[in-house]
């Protein structure tokens, strides 16, 4: 039997959350198991779109994605969040709301200049001009967790062997 929990990944933008937590989260389908993820496409833009990029809009962000993913780990799934999440005290919080083993932290780390250099949506290179305000690794800062459950280098690493390590993580702690 597993256990549901939360595998909470943080990293700047670019580094590829989004990416790996869909990519774990049809890993667990194919096992058979129920999953789902919340990440900027249904969050940011549905439940929380009050709320802006200041340090306290993405406190509140933070606090009110614990409380939606407490709400799965509940009813027995395992939810994946995709967040920047880039201040440890938030991330804190959220890791006080669960049980241990419930929360796992997944810390993607990868050179700022090689999350610019990707820069999927020009959101880095509108931030250098200034055109956004308090953006994450330019202009606001991202906290490095100090000890995450699991550090992917995603420069370093295929999709593959990231959810490899996810996954082996997962069955040596009986999740899976
Ligand atoms: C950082 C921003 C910002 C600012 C808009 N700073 O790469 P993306 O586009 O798809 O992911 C980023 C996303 C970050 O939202 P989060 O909810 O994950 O952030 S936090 O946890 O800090 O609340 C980026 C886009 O939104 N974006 N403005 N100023 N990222």
């Amino acid at each position: 039997g597993h256990k549901s929990c939360v595998l909470w990944f943080t990293g700047l933008s670019g580094s590829g959350k989004s990416t790996l937590a869909t990519a774990v989260d049809h890993a667990l389908f194919q096992t058979g198991l129920r999953s789902y993820v919340l990440d900027g496409d249904n969050i940011r833009h549905g439940l929380n779109s009050d709320l802006s990029f200041d340090a306290a809009d993405r406190k509140e962000n933070i606090r009110r994605i614990g409380e939606v993913a407490k709400l799965f780990v509940d009813s027995g799934q395992i939810v994946l969040s995709a967040f920047i999440s880039p201040f440890r005290e938030d991330r804190k919080l959220v890791r006080d709301m669960f049980e241990a083993e419930e929360f796992i932290e997944i810390f993607l780390k990868c050179p700022i200049q090689v999350c610019e250099n990707r820069d999927p949506k020009g959101l880095y290179k509108k931030a250098r001009k200034g055109e956004i305000p308090e953006f994450t690794g330019i202009s606001s800062p991202y906290e490095m967790p100090s000890r995450p459950e699991i550090v992917i280098e995603t420069d370093n690493m295929t999709i593959e062997e990231s959810v490899e390590k996810i996954t082996a993580y997962l069955k040596d702690k009986k999740i899976l």
